[in-house]
Order: C-alpha cells, then sequence, then structure tokens
C-alpha cells in the first residue's frame, strides 16, 4: 500500500528489499511476531479455560502494525498506546513473565497487582505509558511528552498508538493539531482494523481514508498495509527520523482486521466470513513474514523450530512465573496514592497468597 496521501507527505519509498535491516533484526522482527501471536492465542484459551479472570482483548492479526511501529523506537523514545496493543509494548521492552503477573493481578506485575488486564506500563523502565481507558487521552499526554523532548532539546520522540474509531474522538484532532503548530517529535500511528467494537469505518468517518485526515494539520499522513511489517517498520523509521531531527509529526494509518471480537465475550458475528477468511488465509503477517525469511534464505527451518520451542518455553516460565508471585497485601490498598510515601520506588511487599 504506501500509498502517499498527500502533496506534503512525500512518496513513500519502495521498502527496499528488507528496509535496511540486518539478518539479526530481521530474526528479532520475526521472534516477537510469534512470540505475541503465540501469547495471544494461548491467553485466550486460558481465559476460556476459566484460568485467567478479568478481560482480553485481543492483537491478532495486527502484530505487523504493531512490531514495524514499535522497533522503529530508540529505548530513550516513549511509547503510548491503547487496550489492543500490548505487543507493541513488547517490542519496546515490558518484560513478558512480568505481564503475565499483572494478568492475573500478582505483586510482579507492573502495577503490583491493581489492575489484572490491559493497563499495563512501564514508564520509568521502558518507557511504555500506562494505558488509559477514555479514549485517545493517552494521545495529549504523548504531545506533553514530546513538548517537553523539544524544550529541554533532547533527541527523543514519543509515539502515539491508538485506533480508527478513537480519531472520532476531540481529543485525538486537537493532539495532532498542537503537535503540528509545535512541530514536535511525535508520531501518530492509527491501528485501523477496521472496527470499533461493532462499528465498521464506513460509520465511523466520511472520509476514504484516515491518513487524509492529516491534511487537516498540515501534516504527512501515509497509509500502509499492516499485514507487511516491513512496510510499516519502513514508514515509522522514516517518521521517527524526521521527528527527531526537527522535522515535526507524521500521521501513519496501518490497515488490518481484528481477528477476535472487541474483548473476550465478543464472537464478532458482525465481521463478515469472507473477510476474515481472507485475512486469515492472504493477510497473516506473521505467516507472510515468516514465509518470506524462510524463501530468502534469511532463516532455516532447523532455527525456525528453535525459535518456536524458545517461545513456548518462555510462555510456560511467564506462567509458573506469574503463578508463583504473591497477591498485592490488602493492607497497601492506599499506599502509593502520593509518590512521597515511597510505595513505588521500594520493593512490593511480598506478604500476600499465592491461591488464585
Ligand atoms: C472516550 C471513550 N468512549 C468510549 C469508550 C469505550 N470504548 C472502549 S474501546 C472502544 C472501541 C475503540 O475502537 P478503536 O479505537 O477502533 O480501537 P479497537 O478497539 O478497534 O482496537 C470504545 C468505544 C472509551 N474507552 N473511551
Amino acid at each position: 500500500m504506501a500509498t502517499a496521501m498527500s502533496s506534503q507527505t512525500g512518496a513513500q519509498e519502495g521498502p527496499g528489499e528488507f528496509a535496511g535491516l540486518s539478518d539479526d533484526q530481521l530474526k528479532r522482527m520475526l521472534y516477537l511476531l510469534k512470540l505475541c501471536r503465540h501469547f495471544d492465542e494461548r491467553m485466550e484459551s486460558l481465559y476460556r479455560q476459566g484460568r485467567l479472570p478479568g478481560a482480553i482483548y485481543s492483537g491478532r492479526g495486527q502484530e505487523g502494525t504493531h512490531i514495524g511501529a514499535a522497533s522503529a523506537l530508540q529505548p530513550e523514545d516513549s511509547l503510548f498506546v491503547t487496550h489492543r496493543d500490548l505487543s507493541a509494548q513488547l517490542t519496546k521492552g515490558l518484560e513478558l513473565k512480568r505481564v503475565m503477573a499483572q494478568f492475573w493481578g500478582r505483586i510482579d506485575g507492573y502495577t503490583r497487582g491493581r489492575d489484572g488486564n490491559s493497563h499495563i506500563g512501564d514508564w520509568s523502565g521502558s518507557k511504555t505509558f500506562t494505558v488509559v481507558s477514555m479514549l485517545p487521552n493517552s494521545h495529549p499526554v504523548a504531545v506533553g511528552a514530546a513538548l517537553a523532548y523539544k524544550r529541554r532539546r533532547e533527541p527523543n520522540i514519543a509515539m502515539a498508538i491508538c485506533g480508527e474509531g478513537s480519531t472520532s474522538n476531540g481529543r485525538w484532532h486537537e493532539s495532532l493539531n498542537v503537535a503540528a503548530i509545535h512541530q514536535l517529535p511525535v508520531v501518530f500511528f492509527v491501528n485501523n482494523n477496521q472496527y470499533a467494537y461493532s462499528t465498521p469505518n464506513e460509520l465511523e468517518f466520511k472520509v476514504p481514508t484516515v491518513a487524509e485526515r492529516a491534511v487537516a494539520y498540515g501534516i504527512p499522513g501515509v497509509r500502509v498495509d499492516g499485514a507487511n511489517v516491513l512496510e510499516v517498520y519502513e514508514a515509522a523509521a522514516k517518521a521517527a527520523a524526521k521527528a527527531r531531527t526537527g522535522g515535526g509529526p507524521t500521521l501513519i494509518e496501518s490497515v488490518s482486521l481484528r481477528w477476535r471480537g472487541h474483548a473476550g465475550h465478543d464472537a464478532a458475528k458482525y465481521v463478515p466470513k469472507e473477510l476474515l477468511d481472507d485475512h486469515q488465509q492472504n493477510r497473516d503477517p506473521v505467516a507472510r513474514f515468516e514465509q518470506l525469511l524462510l524463501d530468502k534464505g534469511v532463516i532455516a527451518q532447523g532455527e525456525l523450530d528453535e525459535l518456536q520451542t524458545r517461545i513456548h518455553a518462555e510462555f510456560a516460565e511467564g506462567y509458573d512465573f506469574a503463578q508463583a508471585s504473591p497477591f498485592p497485601e490488602g493492607g497497601d490498598v492506599t499506599r502509593g496514592l502520593y509518590t512521597d510515601d515511597g510505595y513505588w520506588s521500594g520493593e512490593p511487599g511480598r506478604e500476600g497468597g499465592t491461591d488464585a
């Protein structure tokens, strides 16, 4: 796809064979794609067996967007996401086992057991901002981070990801407008998975594409194929370099399909079967990239098998770690409301029970 959306866009050059990535970087990308797919499938299965409490928001089918986008960030850059973007956060550096402890409400989770599902972040570590429920209210914060980088003359950028449904909220428009006026170092990513709950694109906005909304703010708008991780990465890397060198924000729309319902409870019967079949059979970002690396000899079947074994082992380790981690102590419930009581800077207590 990589379609330029306005004369300000500047055409996206073709991805080059591997978007300038080394074999090791390509293999890491494949590892992340497969790890995130496995995590999503296994967590859904545990949820359906009644072994995972709370809610799940599957990002299956969107891994090309998540991993391509976040792979363009440096460690000191910051990432702002919504409920479905855990794969982007894992790419940015969240630890799988701590994410799993979070899902089971344990003390070793990123919020120390104060939330059990998608409200995950790690600002002081991997610089991933904790997911905010009201959409897209982390966008103004991303713009604030970008303003701070610019004023302090730090070479960092912020990346803000949301779904296309969120782009009909005023906060989204205000964020783009402010970032554009002040030429802030921020990349706006819209993960267009074609549905917001049960609402399809044609009932969400009147413009043909989200990317062309960029014209209203005087910034480049680019549309890429979310099933092609290299195409996503190349657009993200170009926008990141532009932002880092004072060129201001870019809007990237990455098109995929949400393979699952809005959350675990939603069977998504409103998605036409032919559309889903087409994406699963012909536009699977994980299978497509795996096949490319095999065909081009970047990875051999034996190495791929080892990768799969390693991913299964990492998930099993994360599961055991999460189950062995205690629940938070009840007496701590009012601690950490203010930073000066030291709750968040000290080690988490270990006195809770471990029975689920
Ligand atoms: C301001 C606001 N309104 C409504 C909701 C409830 N809500 C949660 S997710 C969601 C759908 C979001 O769709 P989209 O942005 O396309 O993301 P997707 O879930 O498809 O990834 C809605 C309406 C919310 N969280 N915030």
